[in-house]
């Protein structure tokens, strides 16, 4: 079976208009674009996505944050997906994420609470399988 994760472009993303340019990134890479949907979710299914960082500084910065604005929801599909997107996104912090990353390239710090990155992905099969459920029951 093919693999699929979660992404999310977050309301930076969104608020930005760079939904087209990471939608392209995704496509470009080759992966499949599976079911796509605009979200202004509710605080509990942000307390269940980000329920491992509860407790942590940056927790209820990046729950507010969350919730500033609509989001992308996408299923992508594709062999090593997981993997895959998160080397396409870099890594967390964007002042750190690699040129040609989409942290990378159009991400920076904006000095706040919370590291406003443009994008999720899942980490692991089990997160995947956990977070599709959650964003596209
Ligand atoms: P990830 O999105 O790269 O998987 P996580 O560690 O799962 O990173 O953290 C979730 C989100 O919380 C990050 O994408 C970022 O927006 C924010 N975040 C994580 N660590 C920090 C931090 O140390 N300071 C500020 N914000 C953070
Ligand atoms: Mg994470």
């Amino acid at each position: 079976m093919v693999e699929e994760t979660l992404v999310l472009i977050k309301p930076d993303g969104v608020a930005r208009n760079l939904t087209g340019e990471i939608l392209r990134r995704i496509e470009a890479k080759g992966y499949s674009l599976v079911d796509i949907r605009l979200v202004q979710p509710e605080r509990s299914v942000l307390a269940e996505h980000y329920a491992e960082h509860e407790g942590k500084p940056f927790y209820e910065p990046l729950v507010e944050f969350m919730l500033s604005g609509p989001i992308v929801a996408i299923r992508v599909a594709g062999n090593r997906v997981i993997e895959g997107f998160r080397m396409l996104a870099g890594t967390t912090d964007p002042t750190l994420a690699a040129p040609g990353t989409i942290r990378g390239d159009l991400g920076r710090d904006w000095g706040l609470k919370v590291q406003q990155n443009l994008v999720h992905g899942s980490d692991s099969p089990e997160s995947a399988a956990r977070e599709l459920d959650l964003w596209f029951s």
